[in-house]
């Protein structure tokens, strides 16, 4: 059986704005999207907690929210579409380094496999989940909130059970008292329009789903609609995480001693990172086309540049060399010393294949 985890972010628009603007911090923060209309109209992004409080939600009407907050001090801002994109590859970055595949849902939410990562074991599996909530706020500044399960669906749920900075596990043994008395609109997948009509059928609840007549949901549904909504109810869903047979990057990050500016410290862990990354490409079997170094200032700052190789190499000698052109263009610009470094390796290809267009 799998173990699956699931990341959310929490407010994710209205907290990269805050990570930009620590000003803004302990006050309603609406991120605005505007319609093409002109004058102000559109609707909430999203919003941080402080301001869900008054009730101000991601679709409401803007006139809606100014309203809510009539005459509190709170932070309308514009969205930012190009920043959360960079911020979201970086966090998925980091938290690709803790499972073994991942399938991005969302511009803020994936999924991870970490069975190989946690040895099929509930209790590590909780560590996983600690470990990777502790590298997204400490590499990125950022809160999320994980479920964990036996499925993505099990941990999609769990992940939404307690927000923000949440963590709930769930084992298979307890999936059915996990869902049973949730409402079963929140299986993800269950609508408006279905629950209406779930409720002329006397269902409100996953549990009471899952002990309805299957008969009368094929009439009401379908019969493959109402087979998969008894799945559902049942706890059952897909454990693949897609991205398995297609590696798009090998990395490996470390924090450094102390925060330095110093070339040689820095390249002295850049370069055991680099065996290391090359050393999981091999076991692989794969070569790497391009290199790059990942630099986290003392401000969680993250920067990273790339190098494309003019050929796929399956050494650390080339790794080690690019990287350590990357590392000084990197320091020279840099305003703040360096806490953590990082190596990344990409554009991989079958070093058996290789092999045989060489020969
Ligand atoms: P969500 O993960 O649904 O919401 P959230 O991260 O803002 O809040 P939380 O997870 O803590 O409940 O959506 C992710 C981002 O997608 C959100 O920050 C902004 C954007 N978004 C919209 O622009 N419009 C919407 O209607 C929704 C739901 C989200
Ligand atoms: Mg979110
Ligand atoms: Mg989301």
């Amino acid at each position: 059986m799998a173990i699956i985890l699931h990341m959310d972010l929490d407010y994710f628009f209205a907290q990269v704005e805050e990570l930009d603007h620590p000003e803004y911090k302990g006050k309603p923060v609406v991120v605005c999207i505007y319609s093409n209309r002109g004058g102000g109209s559109g609707a909430v992004g999203t919003s941080n907690y402080p301001a869900r409080k008054y009730g101000v939600k991601s679709g409401l009407p803007l006139a809606l929210a100014r309203s809510l907050l009539k005459g509190v001090d709170a932070v309308f801002v514009p969205a930012r579409p190009e920043r959360y994109g960079e911020v979201s590859v970086q966090v998925m970055e980091t938290l690709a380094q803790c499972g073994d595949a991942i399938e991005q849902a969302s511009v803020d939410e994936a999924f991870l496999d970490i069975t190989a990562r946690c040895a099929n074991d509930y209790y590590n599996a909780e560590m996983v989940a600690r470990e990777a909530k502790f590298a997204i706020l400490k590499s990125h500044g950022l809160s999320c909130s994980i479920g964990v399960g036996p499925n993505k669906l099990i941990a999609k749920i769990a992940s939404d059970y307690k927000k923000p900075d949440g963590l709930t596990v769930v084992k298979p043994e307890g999936v059915l008292g996990f869902i049973g008395p949730m409402d079963a609109g929140k299986i993800p997948g269950i609508g408006g329009k279905t629950m209406e009509a779930l409720s002329k059928l006397g269902i409100g609840t996953v549990a009471q789903l899952r002990n309805c007549e299957t008969g009368a949901l094929a009439e009401a549904f379908g019969r493959k609609m109402a087979a998969w909504l008894k799945l559902a109810a049942n706890g059952a869903g897909d454990e693949y995480v897609g991205g398995v047979h297609e590696r798009r990057q090998i990395s490996s990050i470390e924090t450094l001693k102390e925060n330095t500016r110093d070339f040689g410290t820095i390249m002295e862990v850049a370069r055991r990172l680099c065996r290391e990354v090359v050393g999981r490409a091999t076991e692989e079997g794969l070569l790497y086309g391009a290199a790059g170094i990942i630099m986290i200032d003392a401000r969680l700052n993250m920067k990273t540049k790339m190098h494309t190789l003019r050929q796929p190499s399956g050494g650390s000698a080339e790794l080690e060399k690019a990287v350590e052109r990357l590392a000084a263009e990197l320091l020279e610009g840099a305003g703040e010393d360096i806490r953590r470094v990082g190596v990344k390796i990409e554009k991989f290809s079958d070093a058996k294949m290789q092999k045989r267009l060489f020969d």
